[in-house]
């Protein structure tokens, strides 16, 4: 069974959001495995962020990602990768479609990052890679 990593970041976390993610993920037929709400380290940050590192947005984004408490999420099912990212939305918030997890509960606040309420995987090789940076032995 396919699986992804989805991350309720700390804005979502910090909003209380993260029941409306999970809802939606479970309505949308995905099951999930494993849950655990901890304040992400940036050495595991640096990890996953591996891919922007060097560009203008990794520091803020790393800043950001350590500030709370964020909630990581194993979900699995068929085609889940593709299936979370169409019903989180485009990366930009205020531009991502109504209907969409960033569409309906996220914006751009002006902010120097991103905060855009979820992370998701984008690829089978990219979902092993953080599921094992963020959850040992799983
Ligand atoms: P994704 O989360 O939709 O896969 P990525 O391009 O992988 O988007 O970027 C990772 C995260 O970095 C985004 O979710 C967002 O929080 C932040 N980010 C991406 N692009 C920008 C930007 O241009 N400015 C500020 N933050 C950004
Ligand atoms: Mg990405």
């Amino acid at each position: 069974m396919e699986r992804t990593l989805v991350i309720v970041k700390p804005d979502g976390f910090a909003r209380g959001l993260t029941g409306e993610v999970l809802r939606r993920i479970e309505a949308k037929g995905y099951t999930l495995d494993t849950l655990q709400i901890m304040t992400a380290d940036r050495d595991r940050l640096a990890q996953h962020y591996a891919e922007h590192e060097g560009k203008p947005f990794y520091q803020p984004l790393v800043d950001f990602m350590a500030s709370g408490p964020a909630t990581f999420a194993i979900v699995s099912g068929h085609r889940v990768i593709e299936g979370f990212r169409a019903i989180a939305g485009a990366t930009d918030p205020t531009a991502a479609a109504p209907g969409s997890i960033r569409g309906d509960l996220g914006r751009d606040w002006g902010l120097a990052v991103q905060q855009n309420i979820v992370h998701g995987s984008d690829s089978p090789e990219s979902a092993e890679r953080e599921i094992g940076i963020w959850f040992a032995q799983r």
